[in-house]
């Protein structure tokens, strides 16, 4: 059986993180495309050429020219720019926007059949540009953010408890940043839900309120302490969790930026919630009842997100 091929449109800081988790998992053989070129190339060959020592058999290559993703099963796109301190992810969107129309051209020529993680920012903004510019189904393309929002929140509460990470799961919905609505009440350690571990003592409301914000602002974080880029290793783990649930249709649940069509009262925007990854891409949104509270958080979020699509289709007119 020959190898699954990923496809990375991108090759910086994300993109070459991305390759080598790729290539530890085995998770098929891996392309690099940017429009720089020897970095790709540079990047795919220094991996490669790790491979005998980490102890993987996969192919690395790199490239300008999209044909390098020609009939390639997954296709990660982190090509754009990256947010600078004092940069909103909004600031970007004029530049990403142009790049996600490229892209999307590129996917719909080379690798139509692909699964399509996008995780170029402002992401809820960029998944939609890129969808529409590749005519992709919907539910083949999705973006990446809520893994990598409940990965933090989860290493933060792991903290907090002085547990295993592994025995706390999170949940959160809605566009990736500010805009994220944790649901504390879905979060818990070893099955036991947040609110009851305050009862028990284990923390308090204003610590978890405390993590909550962190967690908002945990990209701004990382951008403040590297000052030259934004993070990186967590963003690419997330990204091949999700690769992973789709090429061995492992359908396991996690949050993305999916497709909603009528979900959550929504309607054609890409927002984070909860979904089945499988080999059939988003396999179902998984629509939980949301309290007033909840409800509120996550249609403001929705419409933060909708004003984020109405100015990219103003900037790039090629996507209306
Ligand atoms: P960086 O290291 O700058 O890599 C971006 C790469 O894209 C560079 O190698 C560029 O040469 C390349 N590029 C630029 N334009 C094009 C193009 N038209 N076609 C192909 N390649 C191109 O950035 P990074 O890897 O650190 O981040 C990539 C993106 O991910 C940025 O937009 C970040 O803001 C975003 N990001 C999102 C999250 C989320 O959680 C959603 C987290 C972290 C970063």
């Amino acid at each position: 059986m020959a190898r699954d091929k990923i496809a990375l449109i991108g090759g910086g800081q994300i993109g070459g993180t991305l390759a080598l988790l790729a290539g530890l998992k085995e998770l098929g053989d891996v392309v690099i495309f940017d429009i720089v070129d020897g970095v790709p190339q540079g990047k795919a060959l220094d991996i490669a050429e790790a491979s005998p020592v980490l102890g993987f058999d996969a192919t690395l290559a790199g490239g300008k020219d999209y044909a390098v993703i020609k009939g390639a099963d997954v296709v990660i796109v982190t090509a754009g720019v990256p947010r600078k301190p004092g940069m909103s992810r909004d600031d970007l969107l004029a530049v990403n926007a142009k790049v996600m129309a490229a892209a999307g051209q590129g996917i719909a020529k080379y690798a139509p059949d692909a699964f399509v993680i996008v995780i170029t920012n402002p992401l809820d903004a960029m998944v939609w540009a890129l969808q529409k510019a590749s005519g992709l189904p919907a539910n083949k393309v999705v973006g990446m953010a809520g893994v990598l929002d409940s990965a933090r929140f989860r290493y933060f509460l792991a903290e907090e408890f002085k547990v295993s990470v592994e025995d706390v799961t999170a949940f959160v919905l809605g566009g990736h940043g500010d805009s994220m609505v944790p649901l504390i009440r879905y979060s818990t350690v070893a099955g036991i839900p947040v609110p009851d571990l305050i009862k028990m003592g284990w923390t308090t409301r204003k610590k978890i309120d405390e993590i909550v914000e962190r967690t908002r602002n945990g990209g701004a974080e990382i951008v403040n302490l590297l000052k030259t880029g934004s993070a990186f290793y967590a963003p690419a783990a997330a990204a091949i969790e999700m690769a992973d649930s789709y090429l061995k249709d492992k359908k396991r649940i996690m949050p993305v930026a999916a497709y909603l069509d009528g979900q959550y009262g929504v309607k054609g925007l890409y927002v984070g919630v909860p979904v089945v990854i499988g080999a059939g891409g988003v396999e179902r949104v998984v629509e939980i009842q949301l309290n007033a509270g909840e409800k509120a958080g996550f249609a403001k979020s929705a419409a933060t997100v909708r004003g984020l699509v109405e100015a990219t289709v103003k900037l790039e007119p090629s996507l209306a």
